[in-house]
């Protein structure tokens, strides 16, 4: 089997103890660490989550899968950083309050450090009064909230209101994404940029922090 589809047949099965090997044997045939999770980690995911749909999988596989997409991450995370090296401006990101989905999230936060961003990541069921301590403290250029649940994405505009009412508004872009988002609810919810992907959510904060 193709080096691949092993790591997506890892990934699909929540086979954690695997993929570390899978991942350096990756590095090692030349695979860029990208290709290894737009070609075969996400698309694992994918299906993971489609087969949830259908009943096929439940919870407990959905964390293996999770699990194994971390544990190769843990690998690539060194290597995504160094990617680039220019300070262009600080983030903070988490998972609105509610919400423990943190795949997408972590990935978003690992690709921001490799674009030049010195990143602050609040985890995963961050409260609207987490982001603005964070702000208050760090004093970041962007705010990327992420949300997976059709329910927990209405917290993105509470913690947007929990912004304005601590004056701190003008003083950071907000970038809102996740599975059930799209360009017109992120514009409702009062943000300033949406994505739909890890790639996209770099390319629009640089242009956010006018760095692009
Ligand atoms: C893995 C998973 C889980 C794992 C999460 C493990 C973890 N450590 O994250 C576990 C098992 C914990 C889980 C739990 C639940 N889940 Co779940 N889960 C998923 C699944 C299969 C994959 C999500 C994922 O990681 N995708 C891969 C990543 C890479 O993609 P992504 O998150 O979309 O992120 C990308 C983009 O969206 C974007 N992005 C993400 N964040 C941000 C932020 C910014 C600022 C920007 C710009 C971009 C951006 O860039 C990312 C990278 O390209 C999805 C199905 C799916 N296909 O999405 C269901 C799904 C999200 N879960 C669902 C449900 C229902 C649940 C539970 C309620 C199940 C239950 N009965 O308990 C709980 C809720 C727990 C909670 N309170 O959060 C539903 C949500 C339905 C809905 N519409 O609300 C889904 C859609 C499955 C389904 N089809 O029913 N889940």
């Amino acid at each position: 089997m193709e080096l691949l589809e092993e790591l997506y047949e890892a990934v699909l099965t929540g086979d954690f103890f695997t993929t570390p090997d899978l991942t350096r044997r990756g590095l090692d045939e030349g695979f860029a660490p990208q290709a290894l999770i737009d070609d075969a980690m996400i698309p694992a995911m994918a299906e993971a989550g489609r087969l949830f749909e259908e009943e096929d999988y439940f919870v407990p596989e959905l964390l293996s899968s999770g699990r194994a997409i971390k544990a190769s991450l843990e690998i690539l995370h060194p290597l995504l950083r160094a990617g680039n090296a220019e300070y262009v401006g600080k983030v903070v990101i988490g998972t609105v309050q509610g919400d423990l989905h943190d795949i997408g999230k972590s990935l978003v936060a690992v690709m921001m450090q490799g674009a030049g961003f010195d990143v602050i990541d609040l985890g995963t069921d961050v409260s609207p009064s987490e982001v603005v301590a964070a702000i208050e403290e760090h004093k970041p250029d962007v705010v990327a909230l992420s949300a997976l649940l059709t329910t927990t994405m209405l917290a993105m505009p509470r913690t947007i209101d929990a912004i304005v009412d601590a004056g701190l508004r003008d003083q950071v872009q907000v970038l809102l994404g996740g599975a059930p988002m799209n360009e017109k609810t992120a514009k409702e919810f009062g943000g300033d940029g949406y994505a739909d992907n890890a790639n996209a959510a770099v390319r629009l904060a640089l242009e956010l922090v006018g760095a692009s």
